[in-house]
């Protein structure tokens, strides 16, 4: 008999993750964790289930059926089992309605975010749907719109599977996804008065949802994006068929997220209701922006530390050259840095949530509503990166059977590949810092990361060495918006990391209090990669480097 190399094995999800775990009990109250525990548990629970439940199996995908025998339009659309089991998890567990208590302290996101981060790989995506969701719930808060906020939010925040509803978030056409100012679907009112939609929408992610908000230009209303106006749709009729108006064209052929059914769409008079009034329609869908965002920073989170347990693991199976791999000094060293580079994202992400929550609870000072909305973009870049690299290096430390399908990894890094483009990719989202920074004006955020960082703690002086560079930077590229622009990843990195560290210490010194001494260790790992990232090219060089002939 031949050697059997044994696979990595998951370790229990809540359980085995001392960061998460850390951090629950450094930011919730022990009344707060003893309620939030059995959701956790059981999300866990399903995590650990799901892990072996589909190791083996064959992979399932959504199928789209346009006809029926007879030759009726149907777009019926058939769903993975995983994806039929979501709603009942999500209303049982609170996956949104968590994310709408009114909690004085503002901790109703990092509780709905610990759930998330616990649910996503398990989920096949189903967070996106649930993203979505909850980022219609809050834009219809925020636009005051009682109708529909009295028709809409009881279903998506239900507590009950059958009366759950979910939405989408209609934004992208062939136009493009990111400069939606050009978008072409019309919102024309009939003799009635009654709005509907023409036109397609080109990647409806999640076309299960009953609702959708969107993005169309009333006829006549002129060109650019203060032009367009913000729709919602209900797609289902009451006997589950498609609404008049709504066909589904076809399912995208995607490198990931396949169970995901993200869908071409043509809209053909589709009934709509104005959110506000008809225009100005990117600054009213902006609170979806910053929701799903968020949403996609803790499902990169959650992705890494998949990864990571299942490449930490593999490292104490694995024996190679006379050792362990875990005890071979450089595979070790590997794996710590990507788990202290994880750990301090970590740090971010949840500080992001938890900030999103104090800021809707209006227990968020000026400073602080600031750093949430530089933080917020600023997460979502940084974090959609690390979960491509993370999840390629521990793709590679389980060697070439990392690079075969049963072991999970290879899915982990295709679906990787999406945190940083869907909800703004890398470049969008460096410059929307430089929106959330009015063009130049780092001190309201400088001020709050300053205030975070405990006394005398290693780092600090990094920091604000970094922190000063990067204020001298934006004040000098600031006079020419082409260099400001040509420098935006750079700096939002350069912020991200700060902050990151910033968010890291303070976890670091709380835990040492308790003799814990982890958190600092990996703060002293990431710190050793240092915090400046401001690096990039004159405009001359950048010429000179890709020219071709
Ligand atoms: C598992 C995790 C699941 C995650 C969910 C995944 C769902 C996937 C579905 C999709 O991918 S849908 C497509 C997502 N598309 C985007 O995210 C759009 C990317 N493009 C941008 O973000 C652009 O920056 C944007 C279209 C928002 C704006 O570009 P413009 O045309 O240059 O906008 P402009 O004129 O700067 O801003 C218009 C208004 O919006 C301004 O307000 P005022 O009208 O009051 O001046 C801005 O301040 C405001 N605004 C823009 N971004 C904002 C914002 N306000 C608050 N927060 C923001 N992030």
């Amino acid at each position: 008999m031949s050697f059997i190399q044994e696979g990595p094995q998951l370790a229990h999800p809540l359980h085995h993750d001392r960061v998460l775990r850390t951090w629950l009990q450094q930011n919730l109250d022990d009344a707060a964790r003893a309620a939030l525990l059995p959701d956790l548990q059981a999300l866990a629970d399903y995590a650990l289930q799901a892990y072996a439940r589909r190791q083996y199996a064959p992979r399932l995908e959504p199928v789209l059926t346009q006809w029926d025998a007879w030759g009726r339009r149907v777009d019926r659309i058939a769903l993975t089992p995983t994806w039929d089991e979501g709603a009942a998890l999500t209303a049982a567990h609170g996956l949104l309605w968590a994310g709408h208590v009114a909690d004085a302290r503002g901790l109703q996101r990092a509780a709905q975010f610990a759930r998330v981060y616990l649910y996503h790989v398990a989920s096949e995506f189903y967070t996106c749907p649930l993203a979505m969701t909850d980022g219609t719930a809050t834009t219809l808060k925020a636009s005051g719109a009682a109708a529909l906020m009295q028709r809409a939010l009881p279903r998506f925040l239900s507590r009950d599977a059958t009366t759950l509803w979910l939405s989408g978030q209609w934004m992208t056409e062939t136009i493009g996804g990111s400069d939606v100012s050009r978008s072409e679907v019309e919102a024309r009112q009939d003799a009635s008065g009654q709005w509907r939609l023409y036109g397609r929408k080109w990647f409806a992610s999640a076309i299960v949802g009953e609702a959708a908000l969107a993005l169309a230009r009333p006829s006549g209303a002129g060109a650019g994006n203060d032009a367009l106006g913000l729709f919602y749709v209900e797609t289902r009729a009451a006997d589950g068929a498609w609404q008049p108006g709504l066909r589904i064209q076809r399912l995208k052929d995607k490198l990931g997220t396949r169970e995901l059914p993200t869908a071409e769409t043509e809209l053909d008079g589709l009934a709509a209701t104005p959110v506000g009034e008809p225009k100005h329609g990117v600054r009213h869908i902006a609170p979806m922006l910053n929701i799903t965002r968020t949403w996609n920073t803790i499902c990169a989170l959650a992705a890494m530390r998949r990864a990571l347990a299942l490449a930490g693991d593999y490292a104490t199976r694995r024996e190679a050259f006379g050792a362990r791999l875990i005890d071979k000094p450089l595979h070790r060293d590997t794996l710590a840095g990507l788990a202290a580079e994880f750990e301090a994202a970590f740090a971010l992400g949840f500080g992001v949530a938890r900030l999103l929550g104090e800021v809707e609870s209006g227990v968020a000072d000026a400073d602080s509503q600031a750093a949430w909305r530089v933080l917020t973009p600023l997460a979502k870049l940084w974090t959609g990166k690390l979960a491509v690299r993370i999840a390629s290096e521990c793709l590679e430390a389980c060697g070439g059977a990392g690079y075969i399908e049963d072991t999970g990894l290879p899915q982990l890094l295709r679906d990787a590949q999406v945190y940083p483009i869907w909800e703004g990719t890398t470049n969008v989202l460096a410059l929307d810092t430089l929106r959330a920074l009015g063009g130049n004006d780092l001190a309201p955020f400088a001020a709050w990361l300053r205030r975070q960082w405990p006394a005398d703690a290693p780092g600090a002086a990094l920091a604000q060495t970094a922190l000063v560079a990067a204020t001298q930077w934006l004040q000098h590229a600031s006079r020419e918006r082409a260099q400001l622009e040509a420098g935006a990843r750079s700096l939002a990195l350069t912020l991200a990391r700060c902050a990151a560290a910033t968010l890291l210490a303070r976890q670091a010194q709380a835990a040492a209090v308790h003799g814990d001494l982890r958190p600092a260790a990996s703060l002293r790992r990431f710190l050793g990669h240092g915090l400046l990232r401001l690096n990039m090219a004159s405009d001359d060089d950048c010429a000179a480097i890709l020219a071709q002939d």
